[in-house]
């Protein structure tokens, strides 16, 4: 296999996609980004090497040229964030679903083999039970779960009516190093990196007890290129997460050790749509695609720590 699309490509964790197919020897990659989110600096190492295309998922014209005779797309467009599909519901729905199912359609259209999807944990919403497992009935709470888990059912009925391979993984709080820290949406860790270097207390939303699967960006990435060639699995859907829980207060405090630090965070109102406990059961995707997470929480933390410093200049804001 030789020929990739990678829609979001600019993004964090696009980028790290991008390099690893470079690193496992891919030839062509297409990187399709409309840069809303994303940078073209999370791909500069790889800047010559790929053909970059800033192009909008919502609009089919300009998708279908690209994605045609494509091995596989990888489909992480998204516009993601809780509470930025609370503040734009709009926007946010028209990008994920709209978008996805023109992404579908494009490479239905195109012959493309086999189409990777990056769904999202938060389509179990609060489950009771714990670690969520992919049979369970999802119960999203906020309008991003519900258009990450439509994108899901998309790419199923797209294999199972229409004929083109999906595999939809549902990665659990991703974070690793290029993660932007700017926005008010910005994920919490990229936000826990910023807050500590710069030697000021992050706000936690609530008593800081909520736990999240945190999963650093490399497993996510090897994960998903196994999606992509794994046999049998087309139509299905898989948690792409470490396995383990951890709290914020645990997460920050883990931060402060490494820097060896006391900043105690000022705590805030819980945030509208948030899921309370967040931890993957990863047997299915062990067993069915080989995962095979290989960085603990704190070896992840410290990588990505290293890389905010190092990048402290480009990430103020
Ligand atoms: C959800 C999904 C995740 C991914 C992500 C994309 C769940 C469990 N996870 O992540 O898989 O799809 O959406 O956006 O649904 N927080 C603070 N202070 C801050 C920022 C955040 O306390 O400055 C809290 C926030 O209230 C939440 C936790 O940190 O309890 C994680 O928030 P997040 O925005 O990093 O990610 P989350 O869990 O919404």
């Amino acid at each position: 296999m030789s020929h990739y699309v990678v829609t979001g490509g600019a993004g964090f964790i696009g980028s790290a996609l991008v390099r690893a197919l470079f690193e496992e020897g891919a030839r062509r990659v297409v990187v399709i980004d409309n840069l809303l989110t994303g940078k073209e600096e999370n791909l500069e190492e790889v800047r010559d090497r790929i053909e970059f295309h800033r192009t909008d998922i919502r609009c089919y014209e300009e998708l279908a040229p690209l994605v045609r005779g494509a091995d596989v797309v990888f489909h992480l467009a998204a516009i993601p964030s809780v509470p930025r599909s609370i503040a734009e519901p709009v926007l946010t729905h028209e990008v994920n679903i709209d978008g996805t199912f023109q992404v579908l359609r494009a490479c239905r259209d195109g012959g493309v083999r086999r189409v990777v999807y990056a769904a999202s944990s938060s389509a179990y919403g609060d489950t009771e039970t714990l670690p969520k497992v992919e049979t369970m009935a999802p119960r999203p709470l906020s309008p991003y779960a519900v258009q990450k888990l439509a994108g899901e059912y998309y790419a199923r009925v797209f294999y199972t009516c229409l004929g083109l391979e999906t595999v939809s993984l549902r990665y659990f709080n991703v974070y690793g190093p290029r993660q932007d820290p700017n926005s008010p949406y910005s994920g919490v860790i990229s936000v826990f990196m910023k807050a500590l270097i710069e030697r000021r207390p992050p706000t936690i939303f609530g008593d800081g007890e909520q736990t999240r699967d945190f999963t650093y960006v490399e497993d996510v990435t090897a994960l998903t290129l196994k999606a992509a060639r794994a046999p049998g699995v087309a139509g299905k859907v898989y948690n792409a997460g470490n396995g383990g829980r951890y709290s914020l207060n645990q997460v920050w405090e883990i931060l402060q050790r490494l820097e060896g630090v006391r900043l105690p965070p000022v705590y805030g109102p819980p945030r509208p749509g948030d899921v309370r406990h967040s931890q993957a059961d990863i047997t299915a995707a062990v067993r069915e695609l080989g995962h095979a997470p290989r960085f603990s929480l704190e070896e992840g933390l410290k990588r990505t720590l290293d890389w905010y410093k190092q990048s402290a200049g480009k990430i103020r804001s």
